[in-house]
C-alpha cells in the first residue's frame, strides 16, 4: 500500500506551486513598476527610449512564461490524474445525498449516516449518487469535492493515511436543511474497522 502516491500530495503541491509562481510575479512585477515609474519620470526622461524589435527580450518574455503555463498545466494534470485513478483493492462504498443527509452503504450490507468509518491506509472509493436534487460531497482533508447527481455515478477515492476524524458536508446548495449535511470520517485502525463492520446491529 505504501507505493500509493497520496493525492493530497499532489492537489497541495499544485497549489503551492502556482500561488507561489503567483506572489513572485506579484511583488517582480509591482517592484519594477515602481522603479520604472520614479526611474523614468517625465522630468528625468523627456524623450522615451523605443526598444521595439528587440529579439532577444522578445524571445524571453514568450519563453519563460510559457514554460512557466506548462509547469502548471502538468503540476494540475497531475494532481488531476491522481484524484482519478483509483488504486487497486479499495474499499468500495455507495453514498447517496439525499435531503438532507448523506448515507453510506458498505459492501457487506452496513448502512451508516452522515458518518463514514474507514480503515487506517487503505484507499477507499466512493461511487456518489443522488436520491433527489443535486448535492455535493465536500471532504476536505482529503482534497474530494464532487457532484452527487440524480441518476449518474460519479465518483471520488481518498487514502485515509492517518487515524483521526475529518469534517464533510455537503456544498451545493439544496434546500431548507442544506446546512445539517454534514459528517465525520473515522479514520480508525484495522482491528477497530473489522469490529465496527461485524457489529450489526449497531446502526
Ligand atoms: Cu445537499
Amino acid at each position: 500500500m505504501n507505493d500509493i502516491v497520496n493525492p493530497v500530495t499532489l492537489v497541495d503541491r499544485s497549489f503551492y506551486f502556482i500561488i507561489g509562481f503567483s506572489f513572485v510575479f506579484l511583488f517582480a512585477i509591482t517592484l519594477v513598476m515602481i522603479w520604472f515609474v520614479i526611474r523614468y519620470r517625465r522630468s528625468k526622461n523627456k524623450t522615451p527610449s523605443d526598444i521595439r524589435g528587440n529579439w532577444i527580450l522578445e524571445t524571453v518574455w514568450v519563453i519563460v512564461p510559457t514554460i512557466i503555463a506548462l509547469l502548471m498545466f502538468v503540476s494540475g494534470w497531475k494532481s488531476y490524474t491522481g484524484l482519478r485513478d483509483v488504486p487497486e483493492g479499495a474499499l468500495e462504498i455507495e453514498v447517496t445525498g439525499q435531503s438532507f443527509s448523506w448515507l453510506f452503504y458498505y459492501p457487506d450490507g452496513k448502512e451508516t449516516e452522515n458518518e463514514i468509518v474507514v480503515p487506517v491506509n487503505k484507499p477507499v472509493k466512493l461511487n456518489i449518487t443522488s436520491e433527489d436534487v443535486i448535492h455535493s460531497l465536500f471532504i476536505p482533508a482529503f482534497r474530494v469535492k464532487v457532484d452527487a447527481v440524480k441518476g449518474i455515478y460519479t465518483y471520488a477515492w481518498f487514502l485515509p493515511d492517518k487515524k483521526g476524524e475529518y469534517f464533510f458536508q455537503c456544498t451545493e446548495f439544496c434546500g431548507s436543511d442544506h446546512s445539517s449535511m454534514t459528517g465525520i470520517v473515522r479514520v480508525v485502525s484495522p482491528e477497530e474497522y473489522e469490529e465496527w463492520i461485524n457489529k450489526k446491529d449497531e446502526w
